[in-house]
């Protein structure tokens, strides 16, 4: 399929946004969501995939080996606001589903969440990544994926990001925001990507616990094998190979995974820059993140 030109940031109701994920706003607002729903959320790059294939592997992997090995994630796990010319729609994927549990991706920042998930108390869990790994990730994310907005080069991308200019808006604002959300509810769960990197099965267990599952240790043995990051790369259904949007010649979807790639990126210079931006913004916050492990 011939691909449109790339999209163009604009804001929408003060985050920056572009039209594929706006395109289908009243059906998303009004979505229905259910009590036993797991909405997944995460700013860009900080692990949505890696946690919505944890989660269907717990559900799901000792139901049908047809779902593991020939329907592919995003189907499995559909992206609520995603609007697609030519393809169905996110909301029309999740109406459609017949399994259940739905486990349902959203980079929505807090206030743009459906409220049937709030008045129906359906588990929500945030993950959350480090600055600048998130920033180094979305920025090879936007070279090899033609629906988002140009990135231009690696220091124009990176004041973006600093201004808040991405897909989704500010960093800063989401990760802050969701987390003085959790504070009051206690239907979300915070996550952090350098946690499950440096501790899948302590994170799996919190994540068990919170949606009351108690898996065997033979299926907790399974997941934390399939979800290793060389796993998850050599897996046609998880590893993004079958998404038309994406030119693996660019970058694969499936990059690094690591703590502190943004090392190899960071300019001396940029980094104190962001540094010095990053206390300002993040001054009034007790959320902590680590960029190195
Ligand atoms: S997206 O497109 O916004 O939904 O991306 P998302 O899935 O949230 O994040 C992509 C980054 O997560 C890394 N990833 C993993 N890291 C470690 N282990 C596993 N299993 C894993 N799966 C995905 C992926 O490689 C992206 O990070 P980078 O730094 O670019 O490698």
């Amino acid at each position: 399929m011939a691909l449109p030109p790339r999209p163009t940031l604009f804001d929408f109701h003060g985050v920056s946004m572009t039209k594929y994920f706006t395109d289908n706003w009243d059906n998303v607002q009004n979505f229905k969501a259910r009590p036993d729903d797991i909405l997944l959320a995460t700013y860009p790059k900080a692990g949505n995939t890696w946690v919505s294939y944890v989660l269907d592997l717990l559900y799901f992997s000792q139901m049908s080996s047809e779902r593991q090995e020939s329907v592919s994630l995003h189907e499995r796990v559909p992206f609520l606001e995603l609007q697609m010319p030519g393809f169905p729609s996110g909301v029309d994927e999740l109406n459609k589903l017949t399994t259940s549990p739905r486990i349902i991706k959203t980079h929505l920042p807090v206030q743009f969440i459906p409220k049937s998930f709030w008045e129906q108390n359906s588990k929500i869990i945030y993950v959350a990544r480090n600055a600048k790994d998130s920033a180094v990730s979305y920025f090879h994310f936007d070279r090899m994926n033609k629906v988002q907005p140009e990135p231009g080069d690696w220091s124009s991308f990176l004041q973006r990001f600093i201004e808040g200019k991405m897909v989704f808006g500010s960093w800063y604002e989401h990760v802050r925001v969701w987390w003085e959300k959790k504070k009051t509810s206690s239907n979300i769960l915070y996550l952090f990507y350098e946690d499950l990197i440096e501790n899948t099965e302590q994170e799996l267990s919190r994540l068990c616990s919170f949606l009351g599952l108690s898996p065997s240790e033979e299926l907790k043995k399974q997941v934390i094998e399939k979800v290793l990051f060389d796993n998850m790369k050599k897996n046609k259904m998880v590893n993004g190979s079958n998404d038309e949007v994406f030119d693996f010649k660019i970058s694969p979807f499936m990059r690094k995974g690591k703590v502190g790639d943004w090392r190899n990126h960071f300019t001396v210079e940029q980094n104190e820059q962001f540094d010095e931006d990053y206390e300002k913004k993040m001054k009034n916050t007790d959320l902590e993140f680590r960029t190195v492990l």
